[in-house]
């Protein structure tokens, strides 16, 4: 008979089951910047200059270096005559108009949904009104859109609190607009608060929060009561991963964002028999595989997948690239 003690295939392992949450992972934006950086330097060669994280995920980052892109933050960091690739976030307008004034081959993988409130944005300033952007400071997608309009444009609204302390050129004559990768609720409780204070502020027509964030939060929010803890992978710089942890923190459920397999404390796992997993819209499938067999070397896995919603949504690629996929 094997020995437990000097054969550990012999010593029976606890059972764990994981309850793995759809959708997850790649949303289309993602998917679409990172075909633009793989074209990119299939169409001009290596070294493809990206400037920003393509998406927030050092594994893709790190492929792609690989293949052969550059990263950067700065345009000022870009040889002249190389190919640069602005990241899925946007960038502020400033961007292209220097990189057209340097003559540099570039291209935008900024996500339509992205461009979409960049372009409402312009619209609202030229109309004549102020805008009440909810966001958080300092994020890319937040430089990128406040770079959409003249400086005074645009307020930053993070919390309910900021809404109470806003000065506004005129109360009669406000919209608001949205980064897309917020937590819905606390969404949901600035643009109440916005309304409760400006009455006549004039709501976008749809929602700016992008599909792909409010499908994984809600997906998130399915399987947590059924869950001991919940473990989303994804990175620390990742808005939208951040929010999923905060989805299922505030479902009274342990939750942890972890980069990689490798970055699970096994302690975590104490006292859990139904784990949860989710991952961001930047962190590929592989990160979930490679984790489900990390924990499958000490428990006695199951999985299940639990579907809130299926998406079918994909985006073109720029013209001039479209030819080459
Ligand atoms: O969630 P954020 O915005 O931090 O970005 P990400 O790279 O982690 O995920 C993809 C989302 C975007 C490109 C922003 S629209
Ligand atoms: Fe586009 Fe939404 Fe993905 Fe951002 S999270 S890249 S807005 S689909």
């Amino acid at each position: 008979m094997a020995d437990p003690v000097t054969d550990p295939a012999a010593t029976p392992r606890r059972p764990l089951e994981l309850l793995i949450a759809a959708p997850r992972g790649f949303c289309a934006g993602v998917d679409r910047a990172i075909r633009i950086v793989e074209l990119a330097i299939e169409k001009h060669g290596a070294p493809v200059y990206v400037r920003h994280e393509i998406v927030h995920n050092k594994f893709v980052v790190d492929s792609l270096k690989a293949k052969g892109a550059v990263f950067v933050e700065e345009l000022t960091e870009v040889p002249d005559g190389a190919p640069v690739v602005f990241s899925a976030h946007g960038v502020p307008k400033s961007v292209p108009a220097e990189a057209q004034y340097r003559g540099l081959d570039y291209l935008d993988a900024t996500c339509p949904l992205v461009s979409k409130v960049h372009r409402q944005a312009e619209r609202l300033v030229e109309s004549g009104r102020h805008i009440l952007f909810i966001g958080h400071a300092g994020h890319p997608e937040v430089i990128g859109t406040f770079g959409q309009v003249p400086a005074g444009a645009m307020s930053l609204v993070e919390t309910v609190e900021d809404v109470d302390a806003l000065v506004v050129p005129d109360p009669q004559n406000l919209s608001f607009l949205t980064q897309t990768t917020l937590s819905v609720d606390d969404t949901a409780a600035i643009v109440a608060a916005i309304h409760r204070r400006f009455p006549a502020v004039q709501a976008p027509r749809g929602e700016d929060i992008c599909y792909a964030t409010s499908n994984r939060q809600a997906a998130v929010k399915a399987i947590a009561d059924a869950c001991d803890a919940v473990l989303v992978i994804g990175a620390p710089n990742s808005s939208n991963s951040v929010r999923l942890v905060e989805v299922a923190e505030r479902q009274g459920i342990r939750a942890a964002l972890i980069q990689r397999a490798a970055d699970l404390d096994w302690a975590f796992l104490d006292g859990v028999g139904t784990l949860g997993i989710t991952a961001g819209a930047s962190a590929p499938e592989l990160l979930v595989r490679e984790l489900v067999d990390r924990l499958a070397t000490r428990f006695d896995v199951t999985e299940r997948e639990e579907e809130t919603t299926r998406e079918t949504i994909a985006f073109k690629l720029p013209r001039g690239l479209d030819a080459a996929a």
